[in-house]
């Protein structure tokens, strides 16, 4: 399917979203130098998101996006999903989500901290905003590579200023079942709550994100704003939250609550940590037809391992 000659672009950017979309509105502007190519009847986009800009939300590029990686389409991002609140199957958060009311949005941060206080949603997407190419790896063994729109966690935590007793972060999603219809059944304990250890929490690579692609987040994938800890399985990436608070001991997770044995607090990406049910060593890409290898900490153990310097991971799991 070709869209447009390389030489006919007029946009600055181009980006797999763009050309999944096909929205000739988004080709508005500078133009693009070798940045795609029409081969054989295809469009081969071999635009890297390092010069991509997509989407409605101002923000920069990060250096520390993953690099040398094929970005998931959104087509997938928001097609399979995992959103309890709105169904237990892949596919039901993008039918049901639609129900969630994402405005006005208030997420309070409070605890432990010098300075607790409420945000709009507003306000906090107005801050100064990053893209994050993360590889995102879930405990069932699938994973995808998706550019998050969002800032550092440790923003919020600085603004807050933590009490010296705070060692832990509590996460909450909301509780409203009259809009989450899979807060109306028990099979998992409502509101849906995660947490970070306080150095994780300040991590650079941990962000709270508020868009993927540029755009503010589908409702599927936890508008308006979800965690993003890269190095972690993704249930630690608790969507649509309303609460942050600064604790001093571990707090409660939703998964953990549900199946002990097989979900810990820490949940690190582990090749040699298998599920009691399922070995983690390989994974599968969503769109690949070959598994790949699993890496320790989802491949960001330069920046991570050192938070785990001594701990056994086999029991912190
Ligand atoms: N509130 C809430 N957050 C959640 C979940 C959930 O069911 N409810 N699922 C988690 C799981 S298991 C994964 S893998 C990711 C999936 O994020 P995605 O659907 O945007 O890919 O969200 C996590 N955050
Ligand atoms: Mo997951």
């Amino acid at each position: 399917m070709l869209i447009k000659k390389a030489g006919e672009f007029t946009s600055s950017e181009i980006t797999p979203k763009r050309v999944y979309m096909n929205r000739r509105q988004f080709m508005k502007g500078a133009a693009v130098a070798s940045a795609a190519a029409a081969v054989g009847g295809k469009l081969l986009n071999i635009v890297s998101p390092e010069i991509a800009l997509a989407g409605t939300l101002k923000y920069t590029k990060s250096d520390l996006s993953t690099h040398g990686e094929t970005l998931t389409p959104l087509k997938d991002i928001t097609n399979y999903n995992n959103y309890y609140e709105f169904g237990t199957d892949k596919y039901s958060p993008a039918s049901e989500a639609h129900q969630l009311v994402t405005h006005p949005w208030t997420v309070s941060v409070e605890g432990l901290c010098e300075k607790p206080r409420k945000y709009s949603i507003d306000e906090l997407m107005s801050w100064p905003l990053e893209e994050r190419v993360y590889r995102m790896r879930c405990v069932e063994g699938w994973s995808m590579v998706i550019p998050w729109t969002g800032f550092q966690l440790s923003k919020l935590i600085e603004a807050a200023q933590p009490k010296p007793q705070a060692k832990y972060v509590a996460f909450e999603t909301l509780y409203d079942p009259a809009h989450m219809p899979g807060q109306r059944d028990d099979v998992l304990q409502w509101p849906y709550v995660e947490g970070l250890r306080l150095d994780e929490a300040m991590q650079r690579l941990t962000i709270l994100a508020v868009g993927i692609y540029g755009d503010p987040l589908p409702k599927q994938d936890g508008a308006p704003i979800r965690l993003v800890v890269p190095w972690k399985y993704g249930f630690k990436g608790i969507k649509s939250i309303v609460k942050i608070k600064f604790v001093a001991e571990q707090p409660p997770t939703t998964w953990n609550i549900a199946a002990p044995d097989e979900y810990g607090f820490y949940s690190n990406v582990n090749p040699d940590v298998d599920h009691p049910r399922w070995s983690q060593k390989k994974e599968r890409r969503i769109g690949e037809i070959f598994k790949r290898d699993t890496l320790m900490f989802n491949g960001y153990g330069d920046e991570v391992a050192k938070l785990y310097t001594g701990m056994d991971l086999r029991k912190y799991y």
